[in-house]
Order: structure tokens, then sequence, then C-alpha cells
């Protein structure tokens, strides 16, 4: 999602700005008369201000749209829009007379639409899809609405990283805190107020929340390491990075065992890394022949656990699943998520999980997205640690241990969007 704010002499100056910027599918979230200028805010010059978004990160090619549709219609190019531009209608309607508030991005924004102005209800029957992209549409203008009335709330080198917070898709309530949090820092310390202190200060608040004591990667006495997530993420690609590294690094005698017998290629797939490594693997197809397995390898210096991805959304899988892990102290749990999920889909999985043990939480995909905050909501969220992230598919190459400070660098990051 792109927001965008425009300060134009005409409502067709700024459609002709949003169809350039923003493409053809963008929509208008909130217009409002301003003075520029002036003195005071007085005998300024008459400006409209135009708060415009779209779903899509990339620019889209314009489409000639005639200047005489109505203010909050830029668009009628996706079913998204032109839903929203239904929903954002109504919003704009009952809003316009109100007092204006500033928030998010600067920029001067009604009060919260009434309840009539909400999107959902209006277009039932619709895919889950559009559903999801109108809560976010309807979060970011609630989230515009609810600014405080009396100027900006950051001080301003720290209100920059709002946006750029919100677009790596942290939680906008956890940005809130995090910015409050810097803001507070900022005003009250006594050092010069430039751009780098500002910076610190919100590098400090996510530090807070990514940082844990404690070794993040497999420990030099760890004996079991279990790997449990959903399908697809990674986990067998993962443990053969690490048990390459084990193996090739460290000399360490690994040993496999997987309980992912659902799928025949599964087993296919450990089978294969487990021959290259030159690594014993162990199947195993219930609880009762892990005690078999692991005597099996009682030889191995560590021992990869890997386990069956399926929908842990279900509170039965995860029972069943924790049945076969092992919970003495040398053994530690990798919950292994990917970057490319949503963050309400991570939660829920987390959520389950967390009533058992989890130790470690493992991020995959970082080469797939470039949005990073799930990352920041999970150990928000979770009492989890930090341990590897994987950015691509090449074994054993593509993984490294977290870097909490270049974490924070990507997410401070200005992105072109
Ligand atoms: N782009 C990318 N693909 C990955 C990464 N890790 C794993 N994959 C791919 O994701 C797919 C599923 O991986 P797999 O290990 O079988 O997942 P599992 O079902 O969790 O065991 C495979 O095609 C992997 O090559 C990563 O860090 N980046
Ligand atoms: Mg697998």
């Amino acid at each position: 999602m792109r927001v965008k704010r425009y300060v134009v002499d005409s409502m067709p100056d700024a459609l002709q700005k949003i169809r350039a910027d923003l493409g053809k599918d963008a929509v208008i979230l909130n217009t409002k008369e301003i003075r520029s200028g002036g003195f005071l805010g007085l005998f300024g010059k008459k400006k409209i201000e135009v708060i415009a978004a779209t779903d899509s990160s990339q620019p889209q090619p314009a489409a000639s749209v005639p200047a005489s549709l109505p203010r909050q219609a830029v668009s009628a190019g996706s079913a998204f829009a032109s839903h929203m531009e239904e929903a954002v209608a109504v919003a704009a309607r009952e809003s316009s007379a109100a007092p204006v508030a500033v928030a998010a991005f600067g920029a001067p924004i009604a009060p919260p639409p009434p309840k009539a102005a909400q999107a959902a209800p209006r277009i039932r029957g619709k895919d889950e899809l559009l559903l999801d992209e109108i809560k976010q549409m309807k979060e970011m203008v609630a989230r515009l609405s609810s600014g405080q009335p009396n100027g900006p709330a950051y001080p301003e080198p720290i209100a920059k990283y709002e946006r750029t917070l919100l677009d790596h898709e942290i939680a906008p309530d956890l940005v809130e805190r995090l910015l409050q949090g810097a803001a507070e820092r900022f005003e009250s310390e006594t050092s010069p107020k430039t751009e780098e202190f500002a910076r610190e200060c919100v590098r400090d608040q996510l530090k807070g929340i990514l940082h844990a004591p404690g070794p993040k990667g497999i420990a030099a006495d760890t004996r079991i390491a279990h790997f449990v997530g959903p399908t697809g993420v990674g986990k067998t690609t993962t443990i053969a990075k690490l048990a390459a590294e084990q193996v090739l690094k460290h000399n360490r005698k690994v040993g496999f065992i997987t309980s992912d017998t659902y799928r025949i290629a599964a087993v296919e797939q450990l089978k294969t890394y487990a021959t290259i490594l030159n690594v014993p693997l162990e199947v195993v197809f219930s609880p009762q022949e892990l005690a078999r397995a692991f005597q099996q390898l009682q030889d191995r210096d560590i021992i990869f656990m890997d386990t069956a991805g399926r929908n842990f959304r279900n509170q039965m899988y995860v029972s069943e699943l924790n049945s076969l892990l092992q919970t003495n102290g040398r053994s530690e749990t990798y919950l292994v998520l990917s970057l490319t999920s949503k963050y309400k889909d991570m939660k829920a999985i987390t959520d389950n999980f967390a009533k058992f043990r989890l130790d470690k939480v493992l991020f995959t995909k970082m080469d797939e997205t470039q949005s990073y905050g799930s990352i920041v909501n999970l150990l928000y969220d979770f009492p989890l640690r930090l341990s590897y992230t994987t950015n691509g598919q090449n074994v054993p190459e593509d993984i490294a241990v977290t870097n909490e400070d270049r974490l924070i660098d990507l997410l401070l990051e200005e992105r072109d969007s």
C-alpha cells in the first residue's frame, strides 16, 4: 500500500498527478481545503489537499480518466478500486464538514468515519482477498483519522519513520508505540536534536523488541534441533543448510529424523540431502517409533528433526506434533515461518504453538519480499528468540544468523514507494 499527499490548486490537477504517481487503481482517501503561505495561515492562497492511496507498490501505467469524474472516483480500474471508491466516498461525504486533525504522513485528515462509512458490509459475497484489501484500507483510514488534534504526533525527524515502518507492515499500533517511545527520548534528552539522534532513538526502540540475550544459532551443545512450521516454508531446505554447516564447518556428527511421512516426496527430499552429506536418516511414523530412531542415532552429536508441515491453524495437529518433540535441556525447537506469509496467519500459527515449547523463530524467504515488519510484530507478540534468516534456495549458503543491526537498517531505510 502506498499513500501520498498532494497539495494542488484544483481537483483535476490532483487527479492527473495521482494517476501519474500511483496509477489508475489509486483511490482518494480524503480531500480538504487548506491555505498555503500567508500569515499564520491567514491570507494564504486557497489550495486543496488530497490524500490518495494505491494497494500496489509498483506504479502502474496511467489510464486516461476524465477530470469530470466525482472527486472520490479516481478510476474504476479494478474491483478493489471501485469498491473502495464507494466506501471512501461515503467516508469523505460524512466527514467533510468536521474539524481537521493532523496525523500520519503529516497530512491533515478528518475524524474517524461513522459506522455507515465502513466498507465491509457493502461488498458481501466478494472473495477473501478483496475483503482483506478493504480491511487494510479501512485500518489505514482509521489510523489516519486517529491523529491528535493539535499538530503532528511526533517531532519531525521522528515522524518521517512512521511511513517507512508502516510500509514494512509493522502493525500500526506498534508503530505508534515505537515512535512515541522514540519521541519521548528525543525530546527529553539534552543531545542535539539531529536527524542522527532521531534515528538512534527509533533504532533503540526496535532493538528493544528484536534483541534477546543468549545465542541465536545452534549452540555447540545442542543435541536435538526440531523444526516445525507450515507446509512449504522451507523447513527441509533449512535443515539441509544448517546440517551442512554442522558437518563441514564444525565437524559434528549429524543425524536426521523425519516424521514427515505424509508426502513421499518429503522423505525423498531429505534422503537426497542425507546422501549428499553422508548423514544417516531415520523415518518415524508415530511417536512410539521415536525411541528406536534415537537409539539408532545415539552416536550422533546433533540430530535435526524434520516434521510435516500441516495446517497448524488446527490445534489437533499441533498437539500431535508436540508429542514428537523432545523437551530435555539440550534440545531446542525452531518455529520456521516464511516472510512471504501474512502476519495474521503467522500469528495464528504461533499462537497455537505457543502453548507448547518453542524456543526460537527462523524466518525464510527474505529474498522474496521487501517487507520485514512481521519479524518485529512477531517478536513483540511472542517471547521467542530470533535465530536464522534464509534468503534463497541455495544449499548450504543462503542462510545466516539474523543480524539485528542490519535488520534494523533495512527497516529504517526509506523505500521508494
Ligand atoms: N526463495 C526462497 N525459497 C526458499 C527458501 N527456503 C526454501 N525455499 C524454497 O521453498 C520451497 C519449499 O521448501 P521446503 O524445504 O520443501 O519446505 P517445507 O515444506 O517447509 O519442508 C522449496 O522450493 C525451497 O527451495 C528461501 O530462503 N528463499
Ligand atoms: Mg519438508
